[in-house]
């Protein structure tokens, strides 16, 4: 198992164990409500999801850079989806 499909299951079992929709586990993480996710909200989520502390910062970076698609380096709702679906499908 590649290190990215590690870490997209890590994020797919915490939301799916914790949340009872993507959309309330993308809420509780979006800490400010601004309706996106900062690379420092996305640290708190991985961080959740028990990826190795030494590891967040490197991964929350690779995950804008993947799915940051207005590059605003904010993952919004509908980037956030995209993610999402590309784990459940996988
Ligand atoms: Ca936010
Ligand atoms: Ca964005």
């Amino acid at each position: 198992m590649g290190a990215k499909e590690d870490i997209l299951n890590k994020i797919q079992i915490l939301i799916t164990n914790h949340f009872s929709t993507p959309e309330k586990a993308f809420a509780f993480f979006d800490k400010d409500s601004n309706g996106k996710l900062s690379r420092k909200e996305i640290v708190n989520l991985l961080k959740q999801a028990e990826i190795s502390g030494f590891l967040t910062g490197i991964v929350a970076t690779k995950l804008i850079e993947g799915y940051d698609k207005d590059g605003d380096e904010l993952i919004d709702w509908e980037e956030f989806k995209i993610a999402i679906d590309e784990i459940s499908t996988t």
